[in-house]
This record gives C-alpha cells, sequence and structure tokens, in this order.
C-alpha cells in the first residue's frame, strides 16, 4: 500500500432532501453543465440518509474498493454506478484511490412512489465525500469551499442534485443577471425572499409508481438539436428572472404563472422530442384542472408543477394548510394512485449525523 499521513478510517452520516425545480433544467453539456440555469425549492421530508464508512486500502486481493447496501441489502446496479462515477472523480481526487468505501443508503419516500431519488440520494453521496476530502485535509469543514465542492461533487453525480446541498430556494446554472450563481454548483437564492414565500407546502400527489419509460438522461440527451432548444433556453432565462423578482416581491401571481408555465414548457419539450414521448397520464391532466379551477373559486394561490414523469406537485403557502388538505383529501386522492401523496414542505437542507 502507498502510505501518506492519510491513514485514518471513519463514517460519515448526511440526511439529504430531494428538490423540485420551479425553473426547469433540461437539457445539458459535457460534463454536467446545464443548458440554463434552474430554480428549486428543496424538501423536507421526502429524503435519503446515507453513511459512508472508509479505511485505509489493504493489500488483500479481492476486496473491492467499494460495497453499498440500499436499504441493507446489495445493490449491483447501483454499487457500479457509483463505482464508475469515484473512477471518473479519481484525476482529481486521488486520494479517493487509496481507500475502500462501504456505502449504506435509505430513503424515507417509499421507492414505489415514483419520487425521483436521484437529487437526495446523489447529494447525500456529493456531502459524504465532500466530508471526506475535508477530514483528509483537502478543505476546512463547513466552510463556503466545503458547501461549494459538496454541490459540485453532487451535480457530477446527478445534474439536479447539487441543488439539494441547499435549503429553501436554491438556483444552480449562471446567470448573466444574478453574478455569484454558477454552473458548477448551486447557491442559495442570492437575494431576500418575501416572507410571503419563506413557508410553502408541496403535496406530492402520486398518480403512478411506475418506472417511466424514458429516463432523465434520456431525455436530457433529446434537447441536442431540438426544434425549440434555442428558444427554450432563452425562456428559462428569462423566467428565472420573473420568478425571482415575484420571490422578492411577494406576488403569487407571478410565482404561480411562471412555476406552471415552466412545468408544461418541460412537458411540452418532451411531447415535441424527436422521437417524442409523453409522461403525463390523465389524471395527471385531471388533477391539474382541478388546482386551476380552485384557485379561481377560492383566490388560494395553490399552483402545480411537474417532474419529469406523471406525478403532481401542488404548490400553496403554509398559512391555507387547513382549507387545502381538506380539498385534497375530498378531490385530489381520487385520481392518486391508491389514494397515494406526501406531505411535504420547503425544508432547511442537508443535515450530518453524528
Ligand atoms: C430538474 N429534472 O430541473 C429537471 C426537471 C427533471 C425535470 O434534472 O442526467 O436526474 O442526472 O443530470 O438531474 C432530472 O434529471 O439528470 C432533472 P442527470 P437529473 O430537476
Amino acid at each position: 500500500m502507498k502510505h501518506t499521513q492519510n491513514t485514518i478510517s471513519g463514517k460519515i452520516t448526511w440526511r439529504s432532501p430531494s428538490n423540485i425545480a420551479l425553473v426547469k433544467y433540461w437539457g445539458k453539456k459535457p460534463i454536467q453543465i446545464p443548458a440554463n440555469p434552474s430554480l428549486s425549492i428543496t424538501l423536507s421530508k421526502a429524503f435519503t440518509e446515507m453513511s459512508m464508512e472508509f479505511e485505509p486500502v489493504k493489500e488483500e486481493p479481492g476486496l473491492p474498493a467499494l460495497e453499498f447496501l440500499f436499504e441493507g441489502r446489495q445493490q449491483e446496479k447501483f454499487e457500479k454506478k457509483i463505482a464508475g462515477f469515484l473512477n471518473s472523480l479519481y484525476q482529481e481526487y486521488p486520494i479517493l484511490k487509496e481507500y475502500r468505501f462501504k456505502i449504506s443508503s435509505s430513503n424515507t419516500f417509499p421507492h414505489s412512489t415514483g419520487i425521483a431519488s436521484s437529487a437526495s440520494s446523489m447529494s447525500a453521496l456529493g456531502l459524504c465525500l465532500a466530508d471526506f476530502l475535508s477530514r483528509t485535509g483537502r478543505m476546512e469543514p463547513d466552510t463556503p469551499a466545503f458547501w461549494q465542492e459538496a454541490s459540485g461533487l453532487s451535480r457530477l453525480a446527478s445534474g439536479s442534485a447539487c441543488r439539494s446541498v441547499f435549503g429553501g430556494f436554491v438556483i444552480w446554472g449562471h446567470h448573466p443577471q444574478l453574478a455569484a450563481t454558477s454552473d458548477k454548483y448551486a447557491i442559495p437564492v442570492p437575494f431576500e425572499v418575501n416572507p410571503a414565500f419563506r413557508e410553502m407546502k408541496d403535496a406530492i400527489l402520486v398518480v403512478s409508481s411506475k418506472e417511466k419509460e424514458v429516463s432523465s438522461r434520456a431525455g436530457h440527451s433529446l434537447m441536442e438539436g431540438h426544434p425549440y432548444a434555442e428558444k427554450r433556453f432563452e425562456t428559462a432565462l428569462n423566467n428565472l428572472m420573473e420568478l425571482s423578482r415575484a420571490l422578492i416581491a411577494g406576488d403569487f401571481d407571478k410565482f404561480v404563472h411562471v412555476t406552471e408555465s415552466e412545468a408544461l414548457n418541460l412537458h411540452a419539450l418532451m411531447m415535441t422530442s424527436n422521437p417524442s414521448y409523453i409522461l403525463i397520464e390523465p389524471n395527471t391532466i385531471n388533477i391539474v384542472n382541478r388546482i386551476r379551477r380552485f384557485r379561481k373559486e377560492t383566490s388560494i394561490p395553490a399552483c402545480f408543477t411537474l417532474d419529469a414523469g406523471p406525478n403532481v406537485h401542488l404548490l400553496y403557502p403554509a398559512a391555507d394548510e387547513i382549507k387545502v388538505r381538506k380539498w385534497i383529501s375530498e378531490e385530489l386522492l381520487a385520481f392518486c394512485e391508491q389514494g397515494r401523496w406526501i406531505d411535504d414542505e420547503i425544508g432547511k437542507g442537508p443535515k450530518r449525523i453524528n
């Protein structure tokens, strides 16, 4: 074994939440550079808890450099994916080669709900790796450099994951009008959010838990040569500024308009890709129509957004929780698979567990 001063072993645990984009990341350049900036809300209850045990590599032939357990069971598919990811980092972080890792991961949300887990799991991985790097002397823990590195590593594992490293409203991707933004890592929004938006709820309405037919990876690549690509990237830049202005001013009308338009834009891009595909289902539309009707009838600024799938994220101010929850039970759950939904809300971001 190559002997360095880095002969420590230990265990790192992080809890990291999922996030939902309001302005969507759809389309990318190598390596994991977004075609346009995105703006998300970090969630609270839908999270991954990941532990990473590490020890220096010993000269024991046959011992793998990585072992990965998901909910207590060995998971070859993920293990291969993470091993490939670690491999891709060797050049920049050669110290990784000197250690073996045992990673155990579990989610609070059942994987049968069709809720994307890559944002929470890959941000948990980015945080564990950044923590490992700080323990082996690369940077001080919990400094701006630490969070930047954690977000950057998460991004390399899965683009949307880099936003989960921070709580509240988060931007990933360079915007020419927002100086601190970067393509390489996410940052909390670089402005004061109006108190009206600080307590937002997200009811995740599970329309279908089936695995989707076209992966996000394939979806991103279909943006290359997409007939509407240029217009889309321009629209996203404008929408990000509009949404930022709404968040600063406490303007719910503008927030609702931009958020719903972004969700429909995303799915319109899928429907106009070559080949085209459709991820929404009849009950997605049933819920969307009812949300719009409820908003009109009650003046409660409830709105929807969609991820790359048929499930609906219903966003609304926490102040309206009692009325909205009653309406969800009475009207919306009929369109959910086995009445399933997740009662989530805006969260403070990841947490190190000792
Ligand atoms: C987003 N999505 O902004 C967009 C909107 C889904 C819909 O980013 O290839 O899993 O790992 O970078 O982040 C989903 O794609 O893709 C996604 P990779 P990712 O959240």
